[in-house]
């Protein structure tokens, strides 16, 4: 009888801790991910993951820069599965640092050759799920209460009008703001490049942490002009903001929004069953019914109407390869810290 008793009990214990999601992972069938997009992104993905494979998501959101952080500092004991979205560049640093897991996926064989080559250049250790080009968005009120004309250049960006009404990121924390790094870099020379950010900082109110911010705050009014990836405006503009969404004049960067096994993961099976779903044209397609337009990488997923048209806007050779080793990341981002980050006005 008393053994009885102790056997239901330790079953209504294995409930309660099934139920409270302190079972261990691998035998509750559990996959986590940490997640590089947008909060709504990240929430609908993992429902329809759950609701179709019966697995279980523990997911947290991040910026790149940090995500990437928590990875090598989790290295010796990793706690995540998958990494899913954000810019590529971290994704490649990871990569080169073996932080990750060289995964060939069967649906490989369906994704954009952009998406392709970013798996090849990792060496199989992280691959494209997505692209989307850098520009910047302005509040058509703001603008117009400033004075200023329309900006449509990265140059129009510096009139002193702007002070203090341009808003970017902090490129140690955002993707976003690291592929600015880059881009402004690649487009300008890396001297001409830094006289243009710290002629930037002048104009810039605050650098947030998530490279997103910016547009929210853009279509709220707090900032006239966010500088942010093109698909994040355009879904204030869709959410009716008052913003006008631009490809700058000179030329822009864009991102291979990524995806990688973290190395170590302790729910390795599910962590490719997440892998081999986010690569399929469905799941893909989640983006848009989310308000998120990027371009997806598999070549059935359709694209939304609403993302950018990358094929009409001017377009520098990203250098996806070099900006995403560790060492020009650290080189590049220590220089700015140094140079453009804690400069007076
Ligand atoms: O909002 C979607 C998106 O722009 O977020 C990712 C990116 O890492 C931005 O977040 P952080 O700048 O905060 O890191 C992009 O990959 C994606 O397109």
């Amino acid at each position: 009888m008393a053994r009885k008793v102790s056997r239901l009990g330790g079953l209504a214990l294995a409930g309660f801790l099934f139920l409270s999601g302190w079972w261990p992972a691998a035998a509750q069938g559990t996959v986590v991910v940490y997640c590089g997009v947008q909060e709504e992104w990240c929430r609908a993905a993992v429902s329809a993951f759950e609701r179709e494979t019966g697995i279980k998501v523990a997911m947290t959101r991040k910026s790149a820069g940090e995500v990437y952080a928590q990875i090598k500092a989790e290295s010796a004991n990793p706690r995540g599965d998958v990494w899913w979205g954000g810019t590529g560049d971290p994704h490649m640093t990871a990569a080169e640092e073996e932080l990750t897991e060289a995964y060939r996926s069967p649906k490989l064989g369906e994704l954009q050759d952009w998406a392709v080559r970013q798996w090849e250049q990792a060496k199989g250790r992280t691959v494209g799920i997505y692209s989307g080009a850098l520009g910047f968005g302005y509040n058509t009120k703001e603008v117009a209460a400033k004075k200023v004309g329309e900006p449509k250049c990265w140059a129009d960006l510096l009139d002193p009008k702007l002070k203090d009404e341009v808003q970017v990121a902090d490129p140690n924390s955002s993707g976003t703001a690291y592929t600015l790094l880059a881009t402004i870099v690649q487009l300008m020379g890396e001297e001409k490049g830094f006289e243009y950010l710290k002629a930037l900082h002048r104009n810039v109110n605050q650098y947030t942490k998530s490279g997103a911010a910016p547009a929210k705050a853009a279509a709220l009014g707090e900032t006239a002009i966010g500088i942010t990836f093109m698909h994040d405006m355009v879904t204030m503009v869709v959410d009716g903001a008052p913003v006008k969404v631009v490809a700058p004049c000179e030329g822009t960067g864009y991102e291979i929004g990524s995806m990688s096994i973290v190395k170590g993961a302790r729910n390795l099976d599910n962590a490719k069953k997440w892998y081999d779903w986010a690569l399929s044209p469905a799941a893909q397609e989640i983006g848009a019914k989310a308000k998120n337009y990027q371009v997806p990488s598999n070549r059935n997923a359709s694209i939304p109407a609403e993302a950018p048209k990358l094929g009409e806007i001017k377009l520098i050779n990203f250098d996806f390869a070099k900006y995403g080793t560790s060492e020009e990341r650290r080189r590049l981002l220590s220089r700015w810290d140094r140079e453009v980050k804690n400069l007076p006005k």
